[in-house]
């Protein structure tokens, strides 16, 4: 095939923040391989909200619908419904792969894609575990390269799950088995944030970590939108205030005793805080804190998260530890309370909290009023919080060192052109 006939297709998981940063990286390829056209296979309602009046690299991304299981009239597909329907779905949209190069974009860091490669060991260790007093799961995992501080009951549910077959810990667990035989794997993360755990993963896939794309000057940036005034909120802050920001991803509302357990803390301690929270999270608050708090609080259906984390005024960033949440905090330099609920998560929080240490986790593992306080306290207010927050703003200075010229993320994604290059 000659370079002027590439042509790449590009397969989406359509859930929560997995499409968003697929879509990222496509467009700063197509830069980078001006011959290249790239066929964007998602479901419908992703690929709306995602190319809704937009045309990504000048027409060179095209998207295409693939049919994920929804029936007329019915309620949107789960991750199960989309599951069954898409190996056959995709096989007929780009025709089998024989021969074509399969390169993997992961869209969360290396230490949950290292964990899902070593799913029969850490089941093996689970089986060979006595459990009866709970504490087998606390057993760290010394033995796998780079996770020794994390736990096995920290290990991403899907390789813990009951039936390893059923559909998504199954997908997950068959991609971790055919991973070592794609041409590549691609990582929003960089090389000195998870040095140990991806050299590991180096020995088994060829990986290029290019992140974090939200630094990187080529990554093509959304247009910012702030309809609920947020950053001249912030703006508006005293001089050195330290504001609280929470926000919980994009599919994630945390249950109602956790919400006034947040809402208790946030009144007594009394910071200015900003909240991300929609509607159906907003109705659980406790009768009148919105009216007792305006003249500290904000709460918004949605914040322009990277922009909010930038601002000098915000000193806390409550979260869930998705994979970007986490990526974003660090590029910004804002320590991180952690309240992890799936997947990745909690793995993520064990490397905020002991291996990077630039976050606490909430104690008790949910939000109460009084492990709220406590964790915004040591943030906030305590030499241990003075050094989060130099190990934090250290780490940001990596990841900016990453993206310059002659970093490791920038070189990482030049090689992965030249691979892309040799492939056609
Ligand atoms: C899943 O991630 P989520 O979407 O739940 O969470 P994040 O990875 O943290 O991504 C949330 C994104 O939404 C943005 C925010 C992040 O880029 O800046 N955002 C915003 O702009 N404004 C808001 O008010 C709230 C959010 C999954 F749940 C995680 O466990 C995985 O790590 C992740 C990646 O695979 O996907």
């Amino acid at each position: 095939m000659g370079s002027s006939e590439c042509h790449i297709a590009v397969l989406a998981f359509p859930f929560t923040t997995h499409a968003a940063p697929l879509l990222s990286l496509v467009e700063q390829l197509s830069a980078a391989l001006p011959s290249a056209r790239f066929s964007f296979f998602n479901n419908h309602d992703s690929n709306s909200t995602l190319f809704g009046g937009r045309n990504p690299a000048a027409g060179k991304v095209k998207a295409y619908d693939v049919w994920d299981g929804t029936v007329a009239g019915e309620a949107l597909v789960t991750h199960e419904e989309f599951i069954m329907a898409m190996p056959g779905n995709y096989q007929t949209a780009i025709a089998e792969r024989g021969g074509v190069p399969w390169i993997s974009f992961w869209t969360a860091g290396a230490c949950s894609i290292s964990a899902h490669l070593y799913t029969d060991f850490v089941r093996s260790l689970v089986a060979a575990t006595p459990n009866a007093n709970g504490n087998g799961l606390d057993q760290k995992l010394k033995v796998i390269p780079g996770m020794s501080e994390v736990s096995i009951g920290e290990m991403p549910g899907e390789i813990l799950a009951k039936d390893l077959q059923a559909p998504f810990p199954g997908m997950i667990y068959n991609m971790a088995l055919k991973l070592p035989g794609a041409n590549a794997l691609v990582l929003n993360s960089f090389q000195k944030l998870e040095p140990t755990v991806t050299d590991d993963l180096r020995s088994k896939v060829q990986v290029f970590n290019i992140g974090p794309m939200i630094l990187q000057p080529a990554t093509p940036k959304p247009p910012i939108s702030d309809d609920h005034n947020c950053i001249p909120w912030l703006d508006s802050l005293p001089p050195a205030s330290s504001a609280v920001y929470l926000s919980f991803g994009s599919g994630i509302t945390p249950p109602p005793d956790e919400i006034v357990g947040l809402a208790k803390a946030l009144e007594a301690k009394r910071a200015p805080f900003l909240w991300s929270l929609k509607p159906h999270g907003v109705k659980h608050l406790p009768e009148g804190f919105v009216e007792r708090t305006k003249e500290f609080g904000k709460i918004v259906p949605w914040a322009p998260q990277v922009q909010v984390l930038s601002h000098p005024g915000v000193g806390v960033f409550v979260t869930h530890c998705g994979w970007n949440s986490t990526l974003e905090a660090i590029s910004c330099g804002v320590c991180m309370i952690c309240r992890p609920f799936y997947g990745d998560q909690k793995i993520n929080t064990r490397f905020v909290e002991s291996v990077w240490e630039i976050g606490v986790k909430i104690e008790g593992r949910i939000f109460t009023k009084d492990g709220t306080m406590k964790a915004l306290n040591v943030v906030l207010d305590s030499d241990r919080g003075k050094l989060l927050k130099e190990n934090v703003v250290k780490l940001k200075g990596e990841a900016l060192e990453a993206v310059k010229p002659n970093g490791s993320s920038t070189k990482d994604f030049q090689e992965l052109v030249h691979l892309l290059n040799d492939s056609f």
